[in-house]
């Protein structure tokens, strides 16, 4: 296969040594599946509101139905869309090593839907709503009304979806085991993320003080770009395939 990509020989030995590999995956691997970024501006009726406002639990408070509706509208274009290139790249890379682990900032499902068995979900998923008064209590069933949240069937309280807002802890085990695989890992893939959110965004750098190889993957330079061992300009649909054909050659 041919490539517009020149990659360091450095980063093609130690990726071929790479036998522990965990990818750091944030929207921008999904953007080439039709799903806007987080930052890019929403489209159509949802153009004026900001997520980074919409993602928080005052705003779910302010306004249940307006939020509940936004994430609905989300749900439903990603049931839509399908997993890329760059999800499928990740998938078949496990295939060369003894290990390797997806921890994504995404509520998509997309790298699951692609082929990939070990995703730390950090942020929930979309895919599911759980009680807003009984944390753990996942829903997988719920009815949709026209003019209402719909309610939890146990305690009454909304139904809200299953992600982590801005101000509320990540999943615990979910960040404990994220820690575990990146400082025992040879090799560090951040992909597709701005690298602003925290605690994901000290991912990279817990990997690289326990000395792990971290390679950045992003069309735009983000906070990490300039302490990361490499950093690969591009998108990640096509620098992912191209750096995967290159380790076979
Ligand atoms: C491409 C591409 C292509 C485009 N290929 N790339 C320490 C300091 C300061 C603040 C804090 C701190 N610790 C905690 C905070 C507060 C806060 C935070 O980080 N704020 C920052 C904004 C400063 N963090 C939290 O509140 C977290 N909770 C927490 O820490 O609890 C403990 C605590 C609580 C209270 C106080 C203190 C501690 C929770 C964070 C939850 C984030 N939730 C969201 C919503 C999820 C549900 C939903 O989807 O609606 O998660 S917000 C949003 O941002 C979403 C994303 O997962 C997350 C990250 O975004 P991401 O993935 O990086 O996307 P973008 O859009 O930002 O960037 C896309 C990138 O892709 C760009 O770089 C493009 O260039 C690139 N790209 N096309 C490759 N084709």
């Amino acid at each position: 296969m041919s490539s517009d990509f020149a990659f360091d020989d450095g980063l093609i030995q130690a990726a071929r040594r790479a036998q522990r590999v965990v990818a750091l995956s944030g929207a921008g691997i999904s953007a080439e599946s039709g799903i806007p970024t987080f930052r890019d501006a929403q489209k159509g009726l949802w153009a004026e509101f900001d997520p980074m406002e919409l993602a928080t639990p005052e705003a779910f408070e302010r306004n249940p139905k307006f939020v509940w509706d936004w994430y609905a509208m989300r749900r439903q274009e990603m049931v839509e869309v399908e997993p890329n290139a760059g999800h499928y790249a990740l998938a078949n890379w496990a295939q060369r090593c003894s290990d390797f682990s997806v921890v994504t900032q995404n509520v998509d499902g997309l790298h699951q839907r692609a082929g990939s068995e070990q995703v730390i979900e950090l942020h929930g998923s979309l895919l599911q709503v759980r009680c807003s008064a009984e944390e753990h209590k996942v829903v997988d069933d719920w009815l949709e009304l026209p003019d209402e949240v719909p309610r939890c069937a146990h305690c009454e309280a909304y139904l809200r979806p299953n992600v982590v807002w801005f101000g509320e802890m990540l999943p615990m085990g979910a960040l404990l085991r994220a820690e575990e695989v990146v400082a025992t890992a040879d090799l560090v893939l951040s992909i597709g993320t701005s690298s602003l959110v925290q605690p994901a965004a000290q991912l990279p750098y817990r990997a690289l003080k326990a000395g792990v190889t971290v390679v950045e993957i992003n069309p735009d330079e983000t906070p990490l770009t300039a302490d990361a061992t490499y950093s690969l300009r591009g998108p990640a649909g096509q620098v992912l395939p191209a750096l995967l054909a290159a380790l076979s050659h």
